[in-house]
């Protein structure tokens, strides 16, 4: 029988840690895979979490089952953090296996309501929303999204493509810190996105991994809460991995908003069903450690105040970038990485300058120019700006 499987494409992003850590070079330079790393090039554990797992082992008394929900208090929190006003008459919620498998289940929850439904997705998006939905064969396009030209939003070209969704189809969206452009939509787009799937009565599906690494926690999440009091429905995937730092925890949360309690508690019905189906009970370190923290003042206000520590570095790391490089080329043609947001910035290079950055430079970014900002700090800004204008970028 195994004999019978045929090999699998690997995951790009995922097959760089492996050809950076072979490369004996001095000074290589990893901006690939998107984990957060702190100025010495570690993915800290925050504060508040070490706390949080302290207070857990001094007090937790069992380990039974929770509920293949999760327990109401994560979900409780995490509503509360993703929604701010949460419409309890209309909220179904699951904790589920990190944001990718509340990806996943969203995307099984849209197909046993609609089995003819079709996926908008952005191009580009990150790489495993298309695998997932070729995987479940899922019929999907992508709608316009970056402009190679501008590296901001092709708006008009999004606008006239996610038209095109009917009704009972699905459009995923980025939430915030899109990935792997880290160009994103201004407010108003977003009212603009509003107003088309309320008049198509597509269905929005955000992807929320980044919520507190763009503009700040609330910021990052308007787009999230602005859509979810206008539109009669939305799925939510949020992602605890990178916000609290809690990757191989697996931790995230799969939430529906339906029209009224009756369409809450099918769905509600529905998403447990599908934990069953997968998993059974999702995993629960994770999220009592969340829990723990977004209900505990203090542990939220240290948490807060680390997150925000992070988003400045990034941040201060996109101006100095900008800055050299526009003192490097002499031209403000690099200026999109200051107006960026998130982890990622796409560069817009070629496939042959990113494998020409790696070759001469030993710095290793995602084949489609895709940068982690986190990767870089004060020192190796320069060398990858002199790096980039000698590659011709
Ligand atoms: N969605 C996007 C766009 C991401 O970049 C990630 C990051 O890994 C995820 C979802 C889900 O992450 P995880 O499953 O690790 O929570
Ligand atoms: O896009 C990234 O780099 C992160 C991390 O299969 C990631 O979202 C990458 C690939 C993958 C899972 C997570």
């Amino acid at each position: 029988m195994l004999a019978n499987l045929k090999p699998q494409d690997p995951d790009k992003i995922l097959m760089l840690i492996e050809e950076f850590k072979a490369d004996t070079r001095q000074g290589k330079i990893d901006l690939g895979v998107g984990v957060y790393k702190d100025p010495q090039g570690v993915t800290p554990v925050m504060r508040a979490v070490k706390a949080a797992e302290q207070r857990i082992w001094d007090e937790q008394t069992t380990k039974a089952y929770t509920g293949l929900a999760g327990t109401p208090e994560y979900r409780a929190a995490m509503a509360e953090m993703v929604l701010k006003d949460v419409p309890a008459d209309r909220l179904a919620s699951v904790a589920s296996v990190g944001g990718t498998g509340a990806i996943r289940q969203g995307l099984e929850l849209a197909r046993l309501a609609n089995p003819d439904v079709t996926v908008h997705v952005s191009d580009p998006t990150w790489p495993n929303h298309l695998s997932i939905m070729k995987f479940m064969g899922l019929p999907f396009t992508q709608y316009r999204y970056f402009d190679n030209e501008t590296r901001g939003v092709d708006f008009d070209g999004m606008k006239a493509d996610i038209a095109k969704a009917g009704k009972g189809d699905i459009v995923l969206l980025h939430g915030c810190c899109h990935n792997p452009t880290g160009a994103n939509l201004s407010m108003d787009q977003w009212t603009e996105v509003a107003e088309i799937l309320e008049k198509s009565g597509a269905v929005p599906l955000i992807d929320l991994a980044y919520q507190g690494f763009g503009d700040g926690l609330q910021e990052d999440a308007a787009a999230t809460r602005m859509l979810a009091s206008r539109l009669p429905e939305v799925l939510i995937a949020a992602s605890c991995s990178k916000n609290f730092g809690i990757y191989r925890e697996r931790t995230g949360i799969l939430m529906a908003l339906g029209t009224d309690t009756a369409a809450r508690d099918l769905a509600q019905g529905s998403m447990a069903f599908l934990n069953r189906q997968n998993f059974s009970f999702p995993p629960d370190h994770g999220a009592r450690v969340v829990e723990t923290i977004l209900t505990d003042a203090e542990l939220r206000a240290d948490w807060a105040a680390e997150l925000e520590e992070v988003r400045n570095t990034m941040l201060g790391l996109r101006t100095q970038l900008a800055g050299e490089l526009r003192d490097l080329s002499g031209s403000d043609r690099f200026d999109f990485i200051a107006n960026h947001r998130g982890m990622f910035s796409r560069l817009g290079a070629t496939p042959e300058q990113v494998e020409a950055l790696k070759a001469d430079a030993a710095i290793y970014m995602v084949g489609d120019s895709r940068l982690n900002i986190a990767g870089l700090n004060k020192d190796t800004v320069p060398v990858l700006a002199r790096a980039i204008v000698d590659a011709g970028i």
